[in-house]
């Protein structure tokens, strides 16, 4: 009797702990590797407007998923030049062109730029009591980093949504608060 009694405790134990698995592998976005940090050689890396470079050594995580999308989809918004020159390095993916900072456009983490299926669609960024339309034009890629295609800065966390600074000032962000704000976002 308490043989059984255990085992059915043993199950029950057991059946809750995969099907909380289950949810969180539903729910989240695990990583799916990591990359070792190079230090940038000299020149290499942008620190223009707090870009980060890689750590020599430091492991970053890195992602092909982000979080699931909703209407209100929980990201934190970034800084990024989108011009020739700027800390964003080459053209845009989605257009292989530059952009003027003047203009609403972002990059989205991998998951959400989801193999370029929002590229030049619009996004309705909610951030600091107000809200801006902005454009999707590049990738912020969650994949790789440290690397000389992504002018030494670390893989893109999961959840970004990389503006320039034309959303910055739509949102109505003092200048010296620039650099990361909790957002949500959606299609527009
Ligand atoms: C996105 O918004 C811009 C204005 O901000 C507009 O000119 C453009 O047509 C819109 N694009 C799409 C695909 O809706
Ligand atoms: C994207 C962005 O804000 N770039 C700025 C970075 O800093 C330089 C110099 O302060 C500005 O000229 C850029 O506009």
């Amino acid at each position: 009797m308490k043989g059984i009694f255990c085992l059915s405790v043993l199950v029950l134990i057991i059946l809750n702990f995969s099907m909380n698995i289950l949810e969180v592998e539903a729910q989240t976005c695990n990583p799916s590797g990591r990359v070792r940090g190079t230090k940038p050689p000299p020149g290499q890396c942008n620190m223009e407007n707090d870009s980060d470079c890689c750590k020599q050594g430091k492991m970053y995580p890195i992602y092909k998923c982000s979080p699931p999308v909703s209407s209100n989809t929980k990201a934190v918004l970034t800084l990024n030049s989108f011009e020739d020159g700027g800390d964003g390095g080459g053209p845009s993916e989605c257009d292989n062109k530059y952009h003027s900072d003047d203009k609403p456009v972002v990059a989205l983490s991998t998951g959400w730029f989801n193999h370029e299926s929002r590229c030049l669609k619009n996004i309705t960024i909610s951030g600091n009591g107000r809200s801006v339309v902005a454009m999707v034009v590049d990738e912020c890629d969650s994949t790789m980093g440290c690397d000389k295609d992504h002018d030494y800065q670390p893989p893109c966390p999961n959840n970004i949504v990389d503006a320039s600074k034309a959303v910055w000032k739509a949102l109505g962000v003092p200048l010296s608060d620039w650099g990361e704000l909790d957002i949500v976002w959606s299609d527009a």
